[in-house]
């Protein structure tokens, strides 16, 4: 059956009030504030955030950035001798020799809610809707009663540094309500003037100073301050801007600033000073600009059917609704980065920037063994590169404080960050046995930063800002790294495949870590032509590193060093698939390749809401778009809550960051130098497309596809150079062509073209194979070809052999055999084998 498709509006909605914070509250953001929408009739919830509100760190009892309290000198190689002499050891030994308490860590901590009270609410509205829209970052609240429409809207405004509500009424004089705030602190107070309400006050815990202000406007009726609370009656419409702030500045080693008043002030004295409207369409204009750079299209429709429905109905398949819940889920995952890392806040953590507890699940942490990593997995591709801004802030503010964990505790050069971290540097350790040590987690979080270059290919960034902090995570590793005595190999000793097993020396994730943060290091030394004496420290190491892939006795990829792996664990990490994805180490189509498939099918389709994530992206890098969807279907099936959140369970953001990073991978790849267009597309997304998305090297990537098969292609570079494009396309008939239509002059091997382009130009690689036949019959393939798109009818030629015969004529017309020069065409190429000749532009 034909589905009419109507145009997708992207919206979560609902037709009832959310009861539950985790499950299904609607959440909006600007990176710094966040807050959850309930949409209740009577008494309207809205949670909100600040995202430096922070127990723990300076000030707080104990706090010692998990470094030891007091030195243990022999320690490290008092473990390193053990694992030598027995191979391993377990981690509960381990954490008794290393770990320490955690003291002073702290959690990050709720704001408050506000509420507005609603006298006389009707009992029974009609038509309630609420939603959240994806397009413009808005929440909505709708419903009638008495004849009468009465409408909410919420958004969080990036450039106006406040969250902004508008409660509005069809009738004039409808609007009464009671807005006011509560909050699990004691250590805060309460004051209203002039319709503001301030909750001030200063965290018992760590002496950190909070504020947030929120103002209430009016048109029409009257606005009465009460103690605690602002009363708004018989209003045609009444608005409020909330800001908050504390005074956390992410400088080691105070993390203090400013006292926030003065900041917290001037946002909502400016914001109520606009309109409304002129508040709106200046959050949209900042929302939009970076969300409207990517558009998906799989072939859903707007559902006809609220959101939990939507995901309750769900089953997998290929229904317009299924791949409806699929593109929503896509542009989630942006729009949740978007509200949850912006320039100037802290980045994302394990929640966003969603917090509703003092003592929310792990903190609301930084986890670095995978977490807060894959948070930012879709900012490069899909288009967000100033998300990772705060990233980076972040992680170079880290720096100090993981130096002084490298002194200290292992005695060497660099930084060092363990298994999790909070906005206070916390880079040393604590003494969960089975999750406390990891300090490759400094080098992995390196990789983002380098990615960043390689996706822009700006080398002052790389330069001034991603460079140092690589070097520091890689002089760790040349001054840490330990002999192997079973090979004289160097390896990570002790070393702990996150979070099962024994400890042991030269675990696979360590090594490819290490392989990973030293390779892009020298890389990015050579880029830039300096560090000559650390440029030999690194090849040295380098070629006396063991890289950390072994393939085992079940034909899997070992986990350790020693085969130890069992083929019944689907424990949720799999973390010697990291050279899959995200490094870059394992390239498809390799025996290495397939022993990570091997163990990646006997881990099993389960797993937390992230593992699930993870293993769209795996299945994505082995070219397996079928199960590549199979896992996303499982995510969505089974750890995906009413408001489309992921969770572990608990909520936790990363599973919506790495499926979307994920669903980017099964369009576009471009790990190597290679632009990999559609490598992994499931049958269940025949025809659609995507634009915007974006490819190592600083390239724009827009492609559709129709029964499964490349249409177009178009690429638009922002440096000169040599581009490479793969394509199952390219294996069958196409044509290049620039922005003017002028054929481009590129080079085939196989479904690869290479040529030369040049920045801010736009390159078309257009399918032919479908395109209508209107060349007169007797002429010569690729002749008559009109100069400028719309292209091409280009007929097949009819005297196959003739061809085949006169292999330089078909050369000189960029037609080449079918099994020349790049090979055979591969099975999964449909036009290729259909058609007798190919062009190659
Ligand atoms: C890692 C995972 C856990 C959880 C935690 C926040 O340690 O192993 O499953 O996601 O981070």
């Amino acid at each position: 059956m034909t589905v009419t498709q109507t145009p997708d509006d992207l919206s979560l909605w609902y037709d009832r009030p959310a009861t539950d914070w985790e499950t299904q509250a609607l959440p909006i953001g600007n990176g710094a504030l966040g807050a959850k929408v309930f949409g209740g009739v009577a008494s309207e919830q809205i949670q909100f955030n600040e995202k430096s509100l922070w127990t723990g760190g300076p000030g707080s009892r104990g706090y010692d950035s998990g470094n030891w309290t007091s030195p243990r000198p022999d320690a490290i190689a008092e473990v390193q001798a053990q694992i030598d002499r027995d191979g391993k050891m377990s981690p509960s030994a381990v954490a008794a020799k290393l770990g320490q308490p955690k003291s002073g860590f702290g959690a990050y901590q709720t704001f408050g809610d506000l509420w507005l009270d609603v006298p006389d609410a009707p009992a029974n509205p009609t038509g309630y809707r609420r939603e959240l829209s994806l397009r413009e970052a808005v929440a909505r609240v709708g419903y009638s009663a008495g004849g009468v429409t009465y409408s909410r809207e919420y958004f969080a405004s990036h450039p106006g540094g406040v969250i902004v509500g508008r409660i509005s009424a069809g009738q004039a004089g409808k609007v009464s309500f009671t807005l006011r705030t509560s909050s699990p602190r004691s250590d805060k107070q309460v004051s209203v003037a002039d319709g503001r309400l301030t909750v001030r006050g200063t965290l018992a815990d760590n002496g950190m100073r909070f504020e947030s202000q929120i103002q209430v406007v009016t048109q029409g009726g009257s606005r009465t301050d009460g103690t605690d609370r602002v009363t708004v009656t018989g209003a045609d419409s009444a608005m409020f801007l909330l800001s908050a702030g504390t005074d956390y500045a992410g400088a080691y080693p105070a993390y203090r600033g400013p006292d926030p008043h003065a900041a917290v002030t001037a946002a909502v004295d400016a914001a109520s000073a606009q309109s409304f409207e002129a508040l709106r369409a200046a959050h949209q204009a900042d929302y939009r600009k970076l969300f409207d750079r990517v558009k998906l299209d799989i072939g859903q429709r707007t559902p006809q059917i609220p959101a939990d429905r939507l995901r309750a109905a769900y089953t997998g398949g290929a229904s317009a609704d299924d791949r409806a819940l699929e593109a929503m889920y896509f542009a989630y995952g942006r729009y949740l980065l978007i509200a949850s890392s912006r320039e100037e806040s802290l980045p994302a953590n394990l929640q966003g920037v969603w917090n509703n507890s003092t003592g929310p699940p792990w903190s609301a942490d930084y986890h670095v063994n995978i977490n807060l990593q894959m948070n930012y997995w879709l900012a490069e591709q899909t288009n967000l590169a100033e998300t990772t801004v705060a990233y980076d802030r972040y992680i170079k503010a880290m720096v100090p404080a993981g130096e002084k964990t490298a002194r200290e505790m292992f005695g060497s050069r660099g930084w060092v960050v363990h298994n999790e971290t909070n906005p206070f540097g916390f880079t040393g350790v604590h003494n969960w046995a089975t999750a406390f040590w990891f300090p490759e987690a400094a080098a992995w979080t390196t990789q983002q930063m380098y990615d960043h270059y390689r996706f822009s290919g700006d080398t002052a960034y790389l330069r001034d800002t991603a460079y140092p902090v690589m070097k520091g995570a890689a002089e760790f590793w040349l001054d840490n790294l330990h002999v192997d005595p079973r090979d004289g190999k160097l390896v990570v000793s002790p070393s702990y495949s996150p979070e099962q097993g024994d400890f042991s020396a030269g675990a696979s994730m360590s090594q490819q870590i290490v392989f990973d943060v030293l390779t892009n290091s020298l890389e990015a030394a050579r880029k830039l032509d300096v560090d000559a004496a650390f440029q030999s420290e690194v090849t040295a190491a380098l070629a006396k590193l063991d890289r950390g892939i072994r393939v085992g006795s079940w034909g899997q990829l070992q986990e350790w060093k020693s085969d130890w792996d069992d083929p019944g664990n689907t424990h949720r990490h799999a973390s010697q698939l990291f050279a899959l994805h995200p490094g870059r180490q394992i390239t498809s189509g390799t025996p290495e390749a397939e022993a990570a498939k091997v163990s990646l099918t006997a881990r099993g389709d389960g797993g937390t809401g992230w593992s699930k994530a993870w293993k769209i992206n795996f299945w994505a890098r082995l070219l397996d778009g079928d199960h590549a969807h199979k896992m996303l279907s499982e995510q969505l099936k089974s750890s995906t809550l009413d408001n489309l959140w992921d969770t572990h369970p608990p909520f936790q953001i990363d599973g919506n960051f790495g499926a979307t990073s994920g669903m980017a991978e099964m369009l576009l790849q471009s790990r190597h130098d290679t632009i990999d267009v559609l490598p992994a597309l499931p049958a269940a997304w025949p025809t659609g497309s995507v634009s915007g998305l974006r490819a190592r090297g600083d390239v724009t990537v827009d492609v559709s596809w129709k029964d499964g098969s490349g249409e177009k292609i178009t690429l638009r570079p922002g440096k000169t150079g040599p581009i490479k494009v793969r394509s199952a396309m390219i294996g069958g008939r196409y044509r290049v062509h620039d922005e003017q239509g002028n054929e481009v002059s590129a080079s085939r091997s196989g479904e690869t073209l290479s040529w030369n382009a040049r920045a801010g130009k736009t390159y078309t690689i257009a399918n032919e194979v479908s395109v209508k036949v209107t060349a007169p019959a007797d002429a010569e393939p690729g002749a008559g070809l009109p100069p400028g798109p719309p292209p091409l009818t280009l007929r097949p030629p009819r005297n196959r052999t003739r061809f085949r015969k006169s292999s330089d004529q078909a050369l000189d017309q960029n037609l080449v055999p079918p099994d020349g020069p790049g090979g055979p065409p591969s099975a999964t190429d449909v036009p290729a084998r259909s058609m007798p000749y190919r062009r190659t532009g």
